[in-house]
C-alpha cells in the first residue's frame, strides 16, 4: 500500500494522532504538501460520503473535520514554502454563524467540507451582524453566502441579511445558503434565501451545483 493510500485510510478511520504523525512524516521525507492534500481529500470525501450513507454519524463528521483542520495547520507553511500552486477554485464564498447565535460546530463541518472541495472560503467566525456579511460579499466579489444559525432567534438576522442585500444592490449577484439545526424549506422561503440545509454534506451539493462543478 502506498504511503498516500495509508493517509487517507487513516483519514477515513479517523486515526487522528496516526494520520497527523503520517503527514508530518510525508513533509519530512519530501513529498509535494499537494499530493499529500490530495490524499487528506480523498479521505475527508469518503468520510462525507460514509455519512451521507448513514454508515458515520455526526460525531464522526465532526472528528474528521477536525483533523482535517489540523492537517491543513501543517500543511499550508509547507505549501507556501514549496511555492505550491494555489488549488484551482471553483468557488467564493463568505460565511458565519449570524448575530446572537454563538454555535460555530456545524459551521466550520461545511467550511472544512467546503475548502476542502476548492472553495475560498472567508470565514467571518460567530455572532456576525448582516452589516458585516454584506460587507464582506461585496469586498470579496463573492460568489455566494452561506449563513449559519442553531438557535430558533436564529431567523430574524438571516432574513435582515438578505434584506440588506436587497438594499444595497447585491442580491442578484450572490447565491445565498442558509443552514443549521432548525433550517428548513420554511426559513428559506422567510429568508428569502436561494437553499436552505441542516447538513453540510448536502449543503457543499448544493454549493457545487451553484457553481456548476459536480
Ligand atoms: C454544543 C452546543 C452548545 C455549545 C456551542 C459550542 C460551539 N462552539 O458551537 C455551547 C455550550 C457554547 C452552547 C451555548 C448555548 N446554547 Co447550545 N447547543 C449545543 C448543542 C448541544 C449542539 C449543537 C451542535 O454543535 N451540534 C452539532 C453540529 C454539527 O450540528 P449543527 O450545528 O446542526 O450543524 C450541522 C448542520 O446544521 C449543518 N450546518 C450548520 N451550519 C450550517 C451552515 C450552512 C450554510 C449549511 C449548508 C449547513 C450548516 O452542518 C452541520 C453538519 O451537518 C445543541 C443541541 C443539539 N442537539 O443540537 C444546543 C442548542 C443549539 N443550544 C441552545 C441554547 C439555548 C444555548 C444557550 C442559549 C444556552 C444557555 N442557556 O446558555 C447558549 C448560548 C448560545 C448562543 N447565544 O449562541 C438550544 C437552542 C434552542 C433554540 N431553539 O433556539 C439548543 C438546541 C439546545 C436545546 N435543546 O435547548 N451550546
Amino acid at each position: 500500500m502506498s504511503n498516500m493510500q495509508l493517509l487517507t485510510d487513516y483519514m477515513v478511520n479517523l486515526e487522528e494522532k496516526a494520520a497527523l504523525d503520517e503527514v508530518k512524516r510525508l513533509l519530512a521525507s519530501g513529498e509535494k504538501a499537494r499530493d499529500i492534500l490530495d490524499a487528506l481529500t480523498k479521505g475527508m470525501n469518503v468520510i462525507g460520503e460514509k455519512y451521507a450513507a448513514g454508515e458515520y454519524f455526526l460525531a464522526e463528521l465532526v472528528m474528521g473535520a477536525e483533523i482535517f483542520k489540523e492537517a491543513m495547520d501543517l500543511l499550508e507553511p509547507a505549501m507556501l514554502a514549496q511555492g505550491a500552486p494555489e488549488r484551482k477554485v471553483c468557488g467564493k464564498m463568505v460565511i458565519g454563524t449570524v448575530q446572537g447565535d454563538l454555535h460555530d460546530i456545524g459551521k466550520n463541518i461545511f467550511v472544512a467540507l467546503a475548502r476542502n472541495a476548492g472553495f475560498a472560503v472567508t470565514d467571518l467566525g460567530i455572532d456576525v451582524p448582516p452589516a458585516k456579511f454584506v460587507e464582506q460579499v461585496q469586498k470579496d466579489g463573492a460568489d455566494i453566502l452561506g449563513m449559519s444559525g442553531i438557535m430558533t432567534m436564529s431567523l430574524d438576522p438571516m432574513a435582515k441579511t438578505v434584506k440588506l442585500l436587497q438594499e444595497t444592490g447585491l442580491r442578484d449577484k450572490v447565491k445565498v445558503i442558509i443552514g443549521g439545526l432548525p433550517v428548513d424549506e420554511r426559513w428559506r422561503q422567510l429568508v428569502g434565501a436561494d437553499a436552505a440545509s441542516d447538513d453540510a454534506y448536502k449543503g457543499l451539493k448544493i454549493i457545487q451545483a451553484f457553481m456548476g462543478v459536480k
